[in-house]
C-alpha cells in the first residue's frame, strides 16, 4: 500500500504519533494509499522548520527566489502526465480534465506569481515641500495555506505561490480526501532545491491539522479556500488573533440566460459550466435562469446534450463525468436530488447513481441532473450542492432576474448570456458576485482580483491582490 509522507525541514516524514488515515480512489472506491494522520506535534515541528527558513529566504534576492520557482514549475511540466493521472486517482476527474486544466494551471500559478514578484513594486508620496513618503512592503513570515479537493494541486498552488514569491515561509494543508499531488509536488520542491522549511506540508484531517494551523500563535496570516462553515470556524478562531485572513468559500452562482443571446454558444458553455468537474467547482453555474421566450428552446436543447455527456472511468478519454470525490460526498449531493424532489423539483434527466462495470463497479458515480418546475427561494435553489446537480427557472424581465440571482447568501460568480452590451454592463453592475462573465465561463486572467462576497468568502485572490496579502506595508515619512 502506498504511503505519502509530510514534507517538514525538507525531509519527507510520517506523522509523529505513526498513525496513518486511509485514502480511497472514487472511482473504485477502493483503498489505494495512506497517509499521515498528523496532529498539533507534526504542525509545530513544521513551524519550528518555517520559522528558522524565513530568517534567509525573505532577504533572499527575489531573483533567485524566482528561479527556483520557476525551476518546480518546469519540474511540473516535465511531470505533467504522471501528475495528471495521480490527480485523476485521487479526485476522481476525467484524466483528460487533469491534463487540461488542473497541472497545467499549478504550473502556470507558480510561473506568475514567480516572475509577478519581480515587478511587484511599492508606492512613495510627496507632502509638498513638506516631507516624502515611500511604502515598505515587507513579508509577513511564517503564514498557513488550506486548500480543498475539488482543485487539488490547481487551489494548493495558487496559494503557496504568492506566499513564497513575497519571501513568506509556508505551512500549507491540502485536503485529505485528495492528497497525492501535493505529495508528488513536495517531491519536486526537494529536486528543485527549495531550502528547508521554506515549504512545509502536513497531512490530515482538518480538525487535526488545520485547526493548529489556524490556532498557532506564529503563524500570521491563513489563506484558505473550501467549505462556508469552515471559514465561519477558521474566522472565529483568526479574528480575535488578530491575523490575516483570506477566505475563499462556496458559491451558487446563477447562469442568467437573456432571450437576445448567442443561444448555441450559451447552450454549451452551460453544458460545462454546470458539469464540468463534475460540478464540484465553486465556480460552477448551478441555477440557470432562462428568459421566458427562449425558455422550452433552451430546455430541449440544453437536456440533449446533457443526455450524451458520457459517464465513465476516469481514466478512459471519451469520460467527461467522471466519480465524485468520496462516498460522503456522494450521498450528500444525492440528499440534494431527493430534497430537490420533495420540494416540486421535476428531473428532466438524470437523477440517479450509475453503476458503471468492470473495475469502477463500486466506484461513487451521479448522473448529471437537471431539475425544473421549482421556486427560487426553496433550499435546492438556495444552499450550495457542489455536485453535477442544476436548476432550471424561467424568468420575464431584468429585475426580476436580479431578484432571484442575488436572494441567496452567497455572492461568488455570476454568468450573464446576452448580446446587449449595456445590458451586460448593467447587470453585472446590480449583481451580487466578486466574478461576472458575460458570455464566456471560466475564463481566467491571473492578474485579476479573484474571490466573492457575502458569504463566498473575504478578500481577493490572484496577481498583485495576492502580493498584497501575504506582505505587510510600513508608511515611512522623511521630513526634507
Ligand atoms: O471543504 P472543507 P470540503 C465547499 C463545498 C463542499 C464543502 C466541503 O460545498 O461540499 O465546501 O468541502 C480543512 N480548521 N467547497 O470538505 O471541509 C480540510 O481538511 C482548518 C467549496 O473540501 O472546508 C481541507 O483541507 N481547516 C470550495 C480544507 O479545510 C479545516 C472548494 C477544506 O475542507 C477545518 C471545496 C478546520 N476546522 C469545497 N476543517 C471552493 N470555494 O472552491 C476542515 N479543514
Amino acid at each position: 500500500m502506498k504511503k505519502i509522507f509530510n514534507y517538514i525541514d525538507g525531509k519527507l516524514v510520517s506523522a509523529k504519533n505513526g498513525d496513518w488515515i486511509d485514502n480511497f480512489e472514487p472511482a473504485t472506491g477502493e483503498k489505494y494509499s495512506l497517509i499521515p494522520d498528523s496532529n498539533a506535534e507534526d504542525v509545530e515541528a513544521a513551524f519550528i522548520a518555517a520559522e528558522k527558513a524565513f530568517k534567509s529566504w525573505s532577504v533572499r534576492p527575489v531573483q533567485e527566489r524566482s528561479d527556483i520557482m520557476l525551476k518546480i514549475a518546469s519540474l511540473i511540466e516535465s511531470k505533467q502526465q504522471d501528475l495528471a493521472e495521480a490527480e485523476s486517482i485521487d479526485n476522481g476527474k476525467p484524466v483528460d480534465l487533469a491534463n487540461a486544466v488542473d497541472i497545467p494551471r499549478a504550473s502556470s500559478n507558480m510561473k506568475f506569481f514567480a516572475t509577478g514578484i519581480l515587478h511587484y513594486a511599492s508606492e512613495s508620496h510627496q507632502l509638498n515641500e513638506v516631507a516624502i513618503n515611500y511604502t515598505l512592503r515587507k513579508p509577513i513570515g511564517v503564514v498557513g495555506c488550506i486548500s480543498p479537493w475539488n482543485l487539488p494541486l490547481y487551489l494548493f498552488t495558487w496559494k503557496i505561490a504568492p506566499a513564497l514569491a513575497a519571501g513568506n515561509t509556508v505551512i500549507a494543508k491540502p485536503s485529505e480526501i485528495t492528497p497525492m499531488t501535493a505529495f508528488l509536488f513536495s517531491e519536486i520542491c526537494i529536486e528543485a532545491g527549495l531550502p528547508n522549511g521554506v515549504l512545509n506540508i502536513v497531512h490530515g484531517y482538518g480538525p487535526k491539522v488545520g485547526a493548529p494551523i489556524t490556532e498557532h500563535k506564529g503563524i500570521k496570516a491563513i489563506s484558505f479556500t473550501g467549505g462556508t462553515k469552515t471559514g465561519e470556524q477558521i474566522a472565529k478562531v483568526a479574528a480575535p488573533m488578530f491575523k490575516k485572513l483570506s477566505l475563499e468559500l462556496g458559491g451558487k452562482n446563477p447562469n442568467i440566460i437573456f432571450d437576445d443571446c448567442n443561444f448555441n454558444k450559451a447552450v454549451s458553455v452551460s453544458v460545462l459550466s454546470s458539469f464540468a468537474n463534475q460540478g464540484q467547482i465553486c465556480l460552477c453555474g448551478s441555477r440557470i435562469f432562462i428568459q421566458e421566450k427562449i425558455y422550452e428552446k433552451f430546455k430541449s436543447e440544453f437536456v440533449k446534450k446533457v443526455k450524451k455527456l458520457t459517464i465513465g472511468d476516469p481514466k478512459n478519454k471519451e469520460t467527461k463525468i467522471g466519480a465524485i470525490v468520496s462516498k460522503d460526498h456522494m450521498e450528500k449531493v444525492k440528499s440534494y436530488i431527493d430534497l430537490a424532489q420533495q420540494e416540486g423539483g421535476i428531473i428532466l434527466t438524470g437523477g440517479g447513481n450509475r453503476t458503471i462495470e468492470g473495475r469502477c463497479k463500486d466506484g461513487y458515480f451521479l448522473e448529471p441532473t437537471v431539475i425544473e418546475g421549482l421556486p427560487y427561494d426553496c433550499r435546492t435553489n438556495q444552499e450550495e450542492i457542489f455536485g453535477p446537480v442544476v436548476t432550471l427557472n424561467s424568468f420575464k424581465t431584468e429585475e426580476e432576474v436580479l431578484m432571484y440571482a442575488n436572494s441567496t447568501k452567497y455572492g461568488l460568480s455570476s454568468t450573464v448570456w446576452t448580446e446587449n452590451i449595456t445590458k451586460a454592463n448593467r447587470m453585472a453592475k446590480a449583481l451580487d458576485a466578486g466574478i461576472v462573465w458575460i458570455n464566456c465561463w471560466l475564463v481566467r486572467d491571473l492578474r485579476t482580483p479573484f474571490g466573492g462576497v457575502k458569504h463566498s468568502g473575504v478578500g481577493r485572490e490572484g496577481g498583485f491582490n495576492a502580493f498584497n496579502f501575504f506582505t505587510e506595508q510600513t508608511n515611512v515619512c522623511i521630513s526634507y
